[in-house]
């Protein structure tokens, strides 16, 4: 297959599972071309087969707003055209799904036949995508798909409810976990590096959106930093961040915090004890299962599919939405009891080994190889 791959470059998920799954395909034997006006931070690694696009956005003093999605047609126009690509894989709806489903008219003017594929990540269904500068064309473009996927059987059935899109249509395909490079490592350098020898370490990655609920990552925290000593590793970055520094110094645990900024997570999860991702809503969970992966388990809310992926009581502590929770009492519990804490680690690890990327990106390429029969 020759595939145009569309996505987010910034830290977050949909540009990971976009990245990664082009380095699977392309490890495959396929021809990938991923398209953003960024090089994605997750693609690495050189593979033949394997290009990355940048999108030149134009300046014209009379755009206010630069049109990307415009520019982005463009180049996916381009692409398709000089490579032979005939599936362009949206990641994020808005505007990939949008800017392919214009591309495949233009070309298809020019007698070049294109199938195009979308995988809806999260908020471009949950709160994006439901805005109404943008509900109507998402609709369309999303209904105008040849393929559609989403990490969660929760988003799939969302998509439905919201999108009209026929129930069944949406391929729920979970997202996927390196689990060579995200493994238990417990004696790392960076533990030591972090914190000293017998103080808790509890880690959030996140883009830092409210989405996120950052406050409440800080405010546990701070309830768990009186039961014990504990630092709180903050990885990634994005609009909630400054809140959070601000909330630790009103909180006086300002000290206790380690903000790390956008680094790649492998060593600072395997250094982590407890992982806390308390979001009002979550397609998945990318991080968690990353988390998982190095064995530590997780600690939120049964929110959107991140059931799908942490088993309350077994592999996390997901706490009921709406509900009184103090989340901060809950992770001293978990940390203090030591039996409990060992017997999660484990079961996180075996839980994420069910995401490996053989199975899954398997799925992804039978559904694309479909598109082409
Ligand atoms: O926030 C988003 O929806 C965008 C996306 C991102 O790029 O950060 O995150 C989503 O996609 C991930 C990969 O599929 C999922 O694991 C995340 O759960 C999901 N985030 C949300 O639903 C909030």
């Amino acid at each position: 297959m020759k595939i145009a791959t569309l996505c987010y470059p910034t830290y977050g998920g949909s540009g990971a599972v976009a990245s990664e799954l082009a380095m699977h395909l392309a490890d495959r034997g396929h021809e990938l071309h991923v398209v953003s006006y960024e090089h994605p931070f997750r693609l690495d690694g050189f593979r033949p087969n394997l290009s990355f696009h940048a999108v030149t956005i134009g300046d014209y003093p009379l755009f206010r707003y630069p049109p990307y999605t415009l520019n982005l047609t463009n180049k996916i126009i381009e692409v398709c055209e000089e490579f032979g690509c005939t599936i362009v894989h949206s990641h994020y709806a808005i505007p990939h799904a949008v800017a392919a489903l214009l591309a495949r008219d233009v070309l298809a003017e020019r007698g070049i036949r294109i199938k195009l594929a979308c995988t809806l990540h999260g908020t471009d269904i949950t709160l994006v995508g439901r805005e109404r500068g943008y509900f109507e064309l998402t609709r369309h473009a999303i209904n105008k798909q040849d393929l559609i996927t989403a990490p969660s059987r929760w988003l799939a059935e969302a998509t439905d409810r919201d999108f009209g899109t026929t129930p069944g249509r949406v391929a729920a395909i979970p997202n996927f976990v390196d689990l060579q490079r995200f493994t238990p490592n417990r004696d790392c350098a960076s533990r030591r590096q972090l914190a000293p020898k017998g103080t808790a370490i509890v880690t959030h990655i996140s883009n830092f959106r409210p989405v996120k609920r950052i406050e409440q990552v800080v405010s546990a925290f701070a309830v768990l930093r009186r039961r014990m000593p504990a630092v709180l590793v903050l990885v990634g970055d994005g609009p909630d961040l400054p809140k959070a520094e601000q909330q630790a110094r009103d909180l006086g645990i300002r000290d206790d915090l380690r903000i790390l900024g956008q680094q790649r997570p492998e060593a600072i999860l395997q250094a982590s004890d407890l992982f806390l991702l308390p979001s009002i809503s979550e397609s998945f969970g990318l991080a968690a299962l990353e988390a998982m992966a190095c064995g530590v388990p997780v600690l939120g809310y049964h929110a959107g599919g991140l059931p799908e992926v942490v088993e309350d009581g077994i592999s996390g502590v997901l706490c009921p939405t709406g509900e009184d929770v103090c989340l901060g009492s809950l992770a001293a519990n978990l940390l203090l009891d030591r039996e409990r804490h060992a017997a999660m680690r484990l079961a996180a690890r075996a839980r994420a080994e069910q995401f490996g990327p053989g199975p899954i990106v398997d799925s992804y390429e039978r559904l694309l190889l479909d598109l082409e029969a």
